[in-house]
């Protein structure tokens, strides 16, 4: 195990302790003189997962650096593969869906071949994988782990929509609980998703990452800060980015901007980062965001449809909200450092 710290400081920074140099930061409303994907994708309107996408490119081309992806199967791959490829100057393989982070390390080590046999430089490319939150947190875990275990440098980028979307919804470890999937389905008898979700960074930290970020594509400058530090530490990274599927949330297509003001301010989607000092085995915890509201998690559940039945059971809103609480007291000796006031035992509705 590790030993955590708190970072007093919250907020974003393109500062790390393991770069000697800050990141890019693109500011408020910078222009940015990057492409992510080109055009011709077919993602459903308000998809989450393409402006994540677009923002990961983006961010890792200002390191001037080429970008080498491993994309698994979901619907990330599919939308942008089925009629032409969307992926511009990214040199892309579509692996299989348990894969992603295996061939992500097949391409490490080919770069690795090319460098020794002079025909790249090492500095020039940066390697990422691509996948699902099913393809992540389910079938192809034994492989990110594996991928870590072995310490390779590299990106790994999970687009978590919480369920299998490309396939008709089915539930996955990162489900939220009480959520309506077509795999657990809101009956008389069992209602909804019965488990709680895991949480892929602390599966990431527990098995070695040297850094590992939450972000969301609302916050872009957050983002694409993040995706530029997992490119330039040492050894392997996550990012985690939270996105927003109105297909298989039955949420309104034109809500993505509330939906996720609604995950932060909930306390549902937690912006941060965890960055780890090898030697001394310690992981620096930073807090990106402290939400200014604490609404209650009803506020969340009412834009969509996947909570609709969840929310007419109080006693399953008060279990989503004390999950929430549990997962937020991690912050609290943060939060108490700023005088901000610990909210402790908020109310569900
Ligand atoms: C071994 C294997 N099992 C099942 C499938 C079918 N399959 C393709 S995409 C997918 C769901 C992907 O879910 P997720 O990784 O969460 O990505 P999303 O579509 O939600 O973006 C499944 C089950 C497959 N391609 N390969
Ligand atoms: S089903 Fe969801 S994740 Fe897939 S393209 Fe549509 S909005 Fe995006
Ligand atoms: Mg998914």
């Amino acid at each position: 195990m590790y030993k955590a710290l708190f970072n007093r400081h919250i907020g974003i920074s393109p500062h790390s302790f393991l770069l000697p140099d800050p990141v890019v930061d693109v500011g408020e409303y910078g222009a940015i003189p990057t492409t992510g994907l080109t055009s011709g994708h077919q993602g459903c309107t308000g998809c989450g997962m393409v402006t994540g996408t677009n923002q990961v490119l983006r961010a890792l081309k200002l390191t001037g650096k080429h970008v080498v992806a491993s994309i698994g199967t979901g619907c990330n791959e599919v939308i942008t593969t089925q009629n032409t490829s969307c992926w511009g100057d990214v040199s892309v393989d579509h692996n299989n869906f348990p894969n992603t982070a295996a061939t992500l390390s097949g391409n490490i080590a080919a770069l690795k071949a090319l460098a020794q046999a002079g025909a790249v430089s090492p500095e020039s490319t940066v390697n990422i994988g691509i996948a699902g939150d099913g393809g992540t947190y389910d079938i192809g875990l034994q492989a990110l782990l594996a991928w870590i275990a072995r310490g390779e440098n590299g990106v790994y980028v999970c687009l978590n929509n919480q369920a299998y979307m490309n396939t008709g919804v089915q539930g996955s470890g990162a489900t939220p609980y009480g959520t309506s999937t077509s795999t657990t389905p809101f009956g008389k008898v069992i209602r909804g998703n019965q488990r709680t979700p895991q949480y892929l960074l602390d599966l990431a930290l527990a098995a070695g990452a040297s850094y590992a970020a939450a972000a969301c594509p609302l916050w872009h400058r957050d983002l694409m800060i993040k995706a530029q530090k997992a490119a330039a530490i040492e050894g392997p990274c996550v990012l985690e980015i939270y996105s927003v599927c109105p297909e298989g949330w039955k949420s309104d297509t034109d809500v993505f901007h509330e939906i996720t003001e609604l995950a932060l301010e909930t306390r549902s989607w937690i912006l941060y980062e965890a960055e780890r000092e090898r030697k001394s085995n310690t992981v620096l915890f930073t807090l990106n965001y402290a939400p200014k509201k604490y609404l209650p998690i009803l506020a969340y559940l009412k834009l969509q449809e996947r909570f609709a039945s969840m929310s007419e059971f109080p006693q399953m809103v008060e279990r989503a909200q004390e999950v929430i609480e549990a997962r937020w007291s991690f912050w609290k000796p943060v939060l108490e450092a700023n005088g901000k006031e610990w909210k402790e035992g908020l109310r569900a509705s």
